[in-house]
């Protein structure tokens, strides 16, 4: 983030993959992270993946595969490492809800051991949607069991909303990372309860990285918009 000033990950929620590599390529010197669901790829093909890696080695960004794992370990080192997407071989973070408790969170580190370059989670401690039950004492919970696994639990995703987002932060201390999504330039809404609060104000509360999808990828000139953000985020850093 340092190296390139910027604490924007773009999360890249296309469906195409010539369209995802098209936007690494050309937004990769803006972002410090491209965040991907893999399984909305219409035409996957395990070269998808490989060529991400390449970029993301190019530009200098980390890849995040959103997947929100949400089983007993067992399963999460299954989904984890096999299928068709092999995450591990390629994500450097992925993400988990803490809802099954920390077998979750073991199930996940044993299986990152076993990469030869470094792997990291997040835990989602909080969500951006009105009407999360992520909230709370869930939150509580959930930073509790980061702390239990903070060499291989890097941060937390932490709500849109202002008030929740500061709680994140008091709670977490600084010794966690923060991404929040549900960010644009405008802040609001959209018609499926996704919540919007602005680079300064995340910032502000506390969030170290900023996650834009729609702001980003559906704009005119998705390029232009990205060092907006760029320049909101890290301004607000600094
Ligand atoms: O609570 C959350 C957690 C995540 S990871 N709320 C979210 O919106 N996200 C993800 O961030 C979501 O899956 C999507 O990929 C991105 C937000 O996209 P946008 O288009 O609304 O900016």
């Amino acid at each position: 983030m340092i190296e390139k000033g910027t604490n924007v990950a773009l999360a890249c929620d296309e469906t195409k993959a010539d369209v995802v590599l098209d936007l690494a390529e050309k937004l990769g010197p803006k972002i410090c992270i491209l965040k991907l669901h893999i399984d909305i790829i219409e035409d996957f093909t395990p070269e998808f993946p490989k060529q991400l890696r390449m970029l993301a080695d190019k530009h200098n960004f980390l890849l995040f595969e959103d997947r929100k794992f949400a089983d007993i370990g067992n399963t999460v080192q299954l989904q984890y490492e096999k299928g068709i997407y092999h995450i591990a071989d390629w994500a450097d973070i992925v993400n988990a809800h803490t809802v099954p408790g920390p077998g979750i969170i073991q199930g996940l580190k044993e299986s990152a051991e076993k990469q030869s370059d470094p792997r990291g989670l997040i835990l989602l401690a909080q969500m951006t949607p009105e009407g999360t039950l992520a909230t709370g004492d869930y939150t509580k919970k959930s930073i509790e069991m980061a702390k239990q696994s903070p060499a291989f639990v890097n941060g937390f995703i932490g709500s849109s909303t202002i008030s929740e987002l500061t709680e994140l932060r008091e709670l977490a201390g600084e010794d966690f990372v923060i991404y929040t999504p549900g960010v644009k330039l405008a802040a609001g809404g959209d018609d499926l309860g996704q919540k919007y609060s602005t680079p300064q104000d995340v910032v502000a509360a506390g969030s170290d990285v900023i996650i834009v999808g729609r702001g980003i990828y559906q704009a005119e000139d998705p390029l232009v918009e990205a060092e907006k953000y760029r320049e909101a985020g890290w301004d607000a850093i600094e």
